[in-house]
């Protein structure tokens, strides 16, 4: 019987998890190293070995009404995406508002997770902390990692011949970067082009002479700012989308995503092009585009090595003059506190169940939260894992036998090899509603939206058509929140508040007549879309993602029609 749990780190899924057990009736007891909660989105002016570490201009890539706890909306006037400050302000809410803070021991470090001798009947761990010099022990039932993915910096040194021997000028991973001060003028080079490149290149260019960004294979850009405004996330991640991707053949959905991405720009023309590996590399950036165009940032292809101040391309260009080159090559996952077997299976998160438990414990009674890369929000599905993690340990929810879950990891391992990511699988992002539809159903909170039709068709339209929120995972089953249909129908009030900032008066009245036709229109509609997508793959669209505008279109209609 699991009583006591160690939650590992008050980050985000620190504070899911701590909530989660009060909720499960379990005692929790988290150990956060640093002396504040929210890991990575605390920002700290200095970089210190094997901790977090972000830039100062750091917001959000996913917005508020796709990022929030599930049973917590931000408040309706925080911005839409959020800088690391304010971020950090909600987080002291959630954890003031649901009591966290008494379970974390601050300024304690965890050296040491093993399993008890007797495990194999307990299931229990011995725990070796340290605090202010002293090291303590102690045994928990059940133990949850939230420890994080980004401390440990990716630096692939080995692949960029000179850069150790011979480059004459600074290196630094982005990890180290904090903000342009010390690179005005300069030249620079930024390898990578991941979320991460592609802001640092971004910040540099606004005070450096030039910045070159080097890519390996190419990245779409995408903004933040959608259709009309509204946040990219809110616009395209719907059940309805979802439901039209998986009636389309894989290689039309695909087409149609790189059509969409294009109408911003022709990425092509920026040399930012992908090649056509059916994974689709996104960034979400919104400067960067208009710096390439302004010639503030020059897109360059793989660097074949370098010299004592050059970077020489895989084209055979040579850049000279080089002052700087910041790697921004990711992070590599490291848990150096558990023992050996258990920490060689966590490294890589595909070997992971459902990418939280290690399949071949004796004793489902440890858990690997937020080790995960996802099309939304990671927070979002952090909470969820601790949700279900809290009810595993529990026993109210079981799970399958080892060997079941032995083969559903390596069938998962199979797919992503299949569909063309072998290069690096490590890095794939699994969908976003998929995902968390998967562990819904393991806790028993994935909403049925076809009987939500019969009961509460507003409801269910909102649910269906517009954004999958995360307040939609608390509509039924354990868990269940009064406040999430009201959450749910009150989401696009939310994203125009804080925009909503001086008056504008001569705005027309919408007309209600479009959404009485709609209303009667609906289900032919439908159904023609249906007949369309099934039956004739080799549709093509003019330039256009219909999911998304479809959805916003529903969306339109629900505020206006009913
Ligand atoms: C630049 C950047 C931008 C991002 N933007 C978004 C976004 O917009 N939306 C989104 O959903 N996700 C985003 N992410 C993903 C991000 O990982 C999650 O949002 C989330 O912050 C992860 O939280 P966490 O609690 O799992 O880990 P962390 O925030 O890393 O927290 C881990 C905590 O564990 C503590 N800890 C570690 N080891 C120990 C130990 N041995 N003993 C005690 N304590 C320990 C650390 O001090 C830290 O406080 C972004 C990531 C990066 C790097
Ligand atoms: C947001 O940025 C983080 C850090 O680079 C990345 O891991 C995540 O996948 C991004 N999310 C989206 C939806 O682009
Ligand atoms: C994934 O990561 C693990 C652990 O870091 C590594 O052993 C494995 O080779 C990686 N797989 C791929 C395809 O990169
Ligand atoms: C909009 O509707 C309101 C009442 O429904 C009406 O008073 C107002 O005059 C209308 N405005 C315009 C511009 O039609
Ligand atoms: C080289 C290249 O891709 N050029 C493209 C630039 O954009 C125009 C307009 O879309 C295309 O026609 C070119 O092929």
């Amino acid at each position: 019987m699991v009583q006591r749990v160690a939650i590992i780190g008050a980050g985000v899924s620190g504070l899911a998890s701590i909530k989660c057990c009060l909720d499960e009736g379990l005692k929790p007891t988290c150990f956060e190293r640093s002396n504040g909660i929210g890991g990575l989105w605390r920002f700290s002016e200095t970089t210190k070995s094997g901790r977090i570490s972000v830039y100062r201009s750091v917001i959000t890539n996913t917005s508020k009404e796709m990022s929030c706890f599930s049973d917590f909306p931000f408040p309706d006037n925080f911005p839409n995406y959020l800088h690391h400050s304010r971020l950090l302000d909600y987080f002291r809410m959630y954890a003031e508002h649901f009591d966290l803070l008494k379970y974390i021991h601050f300024g304690t470090t965890v050296h040491s997770i093993r399993k008890c001798p007797d495990f194999s009947a307990s299931g229990q761990w011995e725990i070796v902390t340290e605090a202010n010099g002293e090291q303590k022990s102690s045994i928990f039932d059940a133990v949850m990692v939230c420890s994080g993915h980004y401390a440990e910096p990716h630096l692939p040194l080995d692949s960029f011949p000179g850069i150790r021997n011979r480059f004459k000028g600074q290196c630094l991973h982005s990890w180290e970067y904090k903000d342009s001060d010390d690179f005005k003028g300069k030249r620079i080079l930024v390898v990578g082009t991941g979320n991460s490149g592609g802001d640092i290149a971004v910040d540099l260019s606004h005070v450096a002479a030039q910045v070159f960004l080097s890519t390996r294979s190419g990245t779409w850009v995408v903004s933040r700012v959608s259709n009309q405004g509204f946040p990219l996330d809110m616009v395209f991640t719907t059940r309805f989308a979802n439901c039209v991707e998986w009636l389309l053949p894989s290689v039309l959905a695909s087409r149609i995503k790189r059509k969409k991405f294009s109408a911003w720009f022709n990425h092509e023309n920026y040399s930012l092009f992908q090649q056509k590996s059916q994974e689709l590399h996104l960034i979400v950036n919104d400067e960067l585009p208009s710096c390439i165009l302004c010639g503030a940032v020059v897109v360059k292809p793989n660097v074949k090595e370098f010299t004592e101040t050059s970077a020489i391309f895989e084209d055979e260009t040579v850049m000279d003059n080089i002052d700087v080159v910041v790697f921004a090559t990711g992070f590599t996952a490291s848990f150096p506190f558990l023992e050996e077997s258990v920490q060689n299976v966590c490294k890589s998160k595909t070997s992971l169940y459902k990418y939280v438990f290690p399949p071949q414990l004796e004793k489902p009674t440890l858990a690997v939260l937020g080790f995960i890369q996802l099309t939304g929000s990671i927070m979002v599905g952090t909470e969820l894992q601790a949700r279900w993690v809290t009810r595993v340990f529990k026993g109210s929810n079981k799970l399958p036998q080892v060997s079941r879950m032995m083969t559903d990891v390596s069938k998962e391992k199979e797919l992503l090899m299949k569909r063309g990511f072998s290069r690096d699988y490590n890095n794939t992002r699994a969908s976003f509603v998929v995902y968390m539809d998967e562990i819904a159903s393991c806790i028993g909170v994935k909403p049925n939206v076809l009987l939500l039709f019969l009961t509460d068709p507003k409801l269910a339209l909102e649910v269906f058509f517009g954004p999958c929120t995360p307040y939609q995972y608390r509509l039924v089953g354990p868990g269940k929140w009064g406040g999430a249909r009201n959450a749910i129908l009150t989401q696009w009030q939310r994203v125009l508040t804080p925009l909503r900032t001086r008056v504008v008066n001569d705005s027309p009245n919408q007309s209600s007549a479009l959404g009485w036709f709609t209303l009667l229109g609906l289900p032919a509609f439908l159904g023609a879309i249906f007949l369309i997508f099934k039956y004739s793959p080799q549709l093509r669209f003019p330039g256009v993602c219909l999911n998304g505008d479809i959805s916003f279109w529903a969306r339109d209609f629900m505020k206006g029609g009913l």
